[in-house]
C-alpha cells in the first residue's frame, strides 16, 4: 500500500496531456518533459489526461486512457499520480504504473482501497465547467475544512485507509481571488484533519497578470504553504520551486 512520505515536502511536478492545458512551459514530448521535470527535482509526475482548468469540458474513458496509459506505462521507474475523477482511468493508470490517484472530485475510494493507492482528496465548488461563474461561501476556509473532513471519514467508511489519503483545499476551483488569498493564509488550520496537505497554485489565475509571469507569485506561494505546513505542492515549474521549498525547510530547522 501507498503511504504518504512526511518527513519533508514533496514537490509535485505537472504534465499535462491535454491538447489545451492552460500553461505547458515549452511543449514538446510528454515524456521527454516527464523525465525533465524528474531531473530537475520532481518526486512526483502529475499526469493528467483531462483539463480541470475554468471552464474546460469533460473528455470521454477512451480518449482519456488513450491519452495517459501510453505515457505512464514509459515511466515504470517513476512515482507517477494519475490526475481523474474517472474510476475506471484510474484503475487502469494504477494498473499501468501510477502509485497516486489524484481525485479532484473527492469520490475516488474504491479504486483506491481495491489498489492501494495514495490518494488526493480536493475541494472544489461546481464543476469545471461552471465553477467560477459564482463561487459562494459564508466562511470559505470552515467549508473547505468541514469537506474535507467529511470526505476523509467517507473515504475511510469505504475501506481507505488514512495513510493513503492527502487533502488539498482546490485552490481556483470554485473561488474566487479573495476566496483563494483566505485559503492560503489560513492553510494552518488543515493541520488538524491528521492527512498531509497538497497545495497547487502554480500560474493560476489569482495570482494576476498574464500566465507567462505568474512564476513569482507562484513561487512565493509555494514558500508560503510550506512555511504553514503543507508538505505537497504542485507545480509547472520544478527546479527553482525545488530550491524555494529547500531554503524554507532550512529556515524551519534552525533554531533562532
Ligand atoms: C490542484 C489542481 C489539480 N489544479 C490537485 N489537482 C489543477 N490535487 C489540476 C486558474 O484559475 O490545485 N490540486 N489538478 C488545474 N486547475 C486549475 C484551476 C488551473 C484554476 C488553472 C486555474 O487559472
Amino acid at each position: 500500500m501507498f503511504q504518504w512520505n512526511t518527513t519533508r515536502t514533496l514537490v509535485m511536478g505537472i504534465l499535462n496531456v491535454t491538447p489545451d492545458s492552460f500553461y505547458d512551459g515549452g511543449r514538446g514530448d510528454h515524456v521527454a518533459r516527464a523525465r525533465a521535470l524528474a531531473a530537475a527535482g520532481a518526486d512526483i509526475i502529475d499526469i493528467g489526461g483531462e483539463s480541470s482548468r475554468p471552464g474546460s469540458q469533460p473528455v470521454s474513458v477512451a480518449e482519456e486512457l488513450q491519452r495517459v496509459l501510453p505515457i505512464i506505462k514509459s515511466l515504470p521507474d517513476l512515482l507517477v499520480s494519475i490526475d481523474t475523477t474517472k474510476p475506471e482511468v484510474a484503475r487502469q493508470a494504477v494498473a499501468a504504473g501510477a502509485r497516486i490517484i489524484n481525485d479532484i472530485s473527492a469520490s475516488l475510494f474504491a479504486p483506491a482501497r481495491e489498489t492501494g493507492a495514495g490518494l488526493v482528496l480536493m475541494h472544489m465548488q461546481g464543476t469545471p465547467a461552471t465553477m467560477q461563474q459564482a463561487p459562494r461561501y459564508a466562511d470559505v476556509v470552515r467549508e473547505v475544512h468541514d469537506f474535507l473532513a467529511d470526505r476523509i471519514a467517507a473515504a475511510e467508511a469505504h475501506g481507505v485507509q488514512k495513510s493513503q489519503i492527502a487533502v488539498d483545499p482546490g485552490i481556483g476551483f470554485g473561488k474566487t481571488a479573495e476566496h483563494n488569498r483566505q485559503l492560503l493564509a489560513r492553510l494552518k488550520e488543515f493541520g488538524d484533519l491528521g492527512c498531509p496537505v497538497l497545495v497547487g497554485a502554480s500560474r493560476k489565475s489569482f495570482l494576476g497578470g498574464a500566465v507567462a509571469d505568474r512564476l513569482p507569485g507562484s513561487l512565493a506561494v509555494a514558500g508560503w504553504a510550506v512555511a504553514q505546513g503543507v508538505r505537497v505542492v504542485r507545480v509547472h515549474d520544478v527546479a527553482a520551486t525545488v530550491a524555494v521549498v529547500r531554503l524554507i525547510e532550512q529556515l524551519q530547522t534552525c533554531n533562532v
